[in-house]
């Protein structure tokens, strides 16, 4: 006889008080746990307002609306049971402790995720897509997490390890007609052809410049300048808030500081780093090398400059890793009349934090920046690292199938086969259990 999976409970809402709490069951004996709490279990999809009794006491816990999904229609493709509690702790806790005494037990985090998946009801990109849903803090995020929940990745990539495998059922052919030159020619010939456009395909998928990734894991913009040029300053009226120490003593900020802001809708990280100059104390020093390596790592750099200082140049170091410049003359509250011509090709901003003036000005282009660098597209586009590294194996695999010089047919399968073993492991059809047990613990419990 088979082994029944044990059902599982959690809490599915926020924890904490609220006008509403979510209990979810999910297992062979939801039915049974919810019959046993409401006395009463509703039609399929029907919800019905019942008295939620412990079931050892007797004691009214509360008055819910009850749900009951027959798996495999439901979220985890198992029996699915939901109570709409009302959301006090009490409540949760009296429902859970009944629960517990049922022969069910607290789900893991991602554990009712994890039954959907092993049931088919999703695959592993809908999953993350799931999981960015729920940690989506901006709207362009949203709408990237809703495109991948709803499968939208999942049928590029299944479409692609679709192609695959007829060209690896082509070049079985060819194996197995090889006494055959004409028809074994043509077969290996047909294959060439899938994989070749599969090739610029990826090709194109791989060079976006990482704006899905960049999306997910937020626009960065960092804060750099001589000491003392008002950085500090700038982010916290960027982030209209006391996010970092200001000072008039040069050198205050020592580490790095971000905050997370929503631009238009796009997730900016804004940080603020230690003032670039030469000397300083031992602590100071790396602060620099911190600021530094936040500029390399930035989509964006605003060298911040005193209005009343001459103007200084950017670091090397800066100019060379890559980012977009804007350079941003703080202060000019201080100064009077013309603006100071830029000799530098880089764009140059006149601001004020104390004053506020053109503030707007700089919050509207770095969301302009963002925008262009990240705003969601019609076309399905890579969101995760893991993703990307699973695509450039698969690559790798139909370059080399490509490159062959001396056509070798077992070659060119095996080539083909490990590609699609590589595209596999994105959707989760090839299973690689460290790499599930690590996507799905990402979620809370009760998802
Ligand atoms: N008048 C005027 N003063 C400003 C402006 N922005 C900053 N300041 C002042 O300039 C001094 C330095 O400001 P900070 O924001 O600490 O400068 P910082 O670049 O972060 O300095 P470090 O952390 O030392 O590198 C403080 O006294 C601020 O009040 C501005 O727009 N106008
Ligand atoms: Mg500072």
């Amino acid at each position: 006889m088979p082994i029944l999976p044990d059902t599982i409970f959690a809490l599915s809402s926020a924890p904490g008080r609220a006008a509403v709490a979510v209990v979810r069951i999910s297992g062979p004996r939801a039915k049974e746990a919810l019959g046993r709490l409401a006395g009463h279990v509703p039609e399929t999809r029907k919800a019905t307002l019942r008295t939620i009794r412990h079931p050892s006491t007797g004691q009214d816990i509360d008055r819910a609306i009850i749900l009951f999904f027959a798996g495999p229609s439901s979220f985890t493709g198992e029996d699915v049971a939901e109570i709409l509690l009302h959301g006090g702790k009490a409540v949760v806790a009296s429902v859970l402790n009944a629960l517990g005494t049922l022969q069910c037990r607290l789900a893991e985090p991602g554990e009712f995720a994890r039954r959907a998946f092993d049931n088919g009801k999703m695959d592993l990109t809908e999953a993350e897509g799931i999981a960015d849903l729920i940690d989506a803090e901006t709207e362009a995020q949203r709408v990237q997490a809703v495109a991948q929940a709803g499968g939208m990745l999942r049928r590029l990539y299944d479409a692609w390890r679709s192609d695959v495998l007829d060209a690896m059922a082509l070049t079985e052919a060819a194996i197995d007609f090889s006494d055959e030159e004409d028809v074994a020619a043509d077969a290996a010939a047909r294959a060439r052809d899938i994989i070749g456009g599969l090739v610029d395909a990826l090709a194109k998928h791989l060079k976006d410049g990482r704006r899905g990734e960049i999306l997910r894991d937020g626009f960065r913009v960092v804060l750099a300048g001589a000491p003392n040029v008002g950085k500090s300053s700038l982010l916290n009226a960027l982030a209209r808030r006391d996010a970092a120490i200001v000072s008039s003593e040069a050198g205050t900020t020592r580490d790095v500081i971000e905050v997370r802001l929503d631009l238009d809708g796009f997730p900016v990280i804004v940080s603020d780093t230690a003032g670039i100059r030469d000397g300083g104390g031992e602590i100071e020093r790396e602060g620099i090398r911190r600021t530094l390596e936040r500029g390399r790592e930035a989509d964006l750099v605003l060298w911040v400059r005193d209005a009343t200082e001459t103007a200084d140049e950017v670091p090397r170091a800066l100019l060379e890793a890559g980012a977009a410049i804007i350079l941003v003359e703080n202060k000019v509250d201080l100064v009077s009349g013309e603006e100071r011509a830029g000799a530098e090709s880089q764009e140059l901003l006149r601001v004020s934090a104390a004053s506020g003036a053109g503030l707007g000005a700089l919050v509207t282009r770095i969301a302009m920046l963002a925008r262009e660098r990240i705003a969601p597209t019609e076309s399905p586009v890579l969101t995760q690292a893991r993703h990307r590294e699973a695509l450039e194996d698969c690559m790798k695999c139909l370059e080399d199938h490509l490159s062959q010089n001396q056509y070798d047919a077992e070659l060119a399968a095996e080539d083909l086969r490990r590609a699609s073993q590589a595209l596999g492991r994105i959707t989760g059809v090839v299973d690689a259990e460290e790499v599930l047990g690590r996507i799905f613990a990402r979620f809370c419990i009760g998802k």
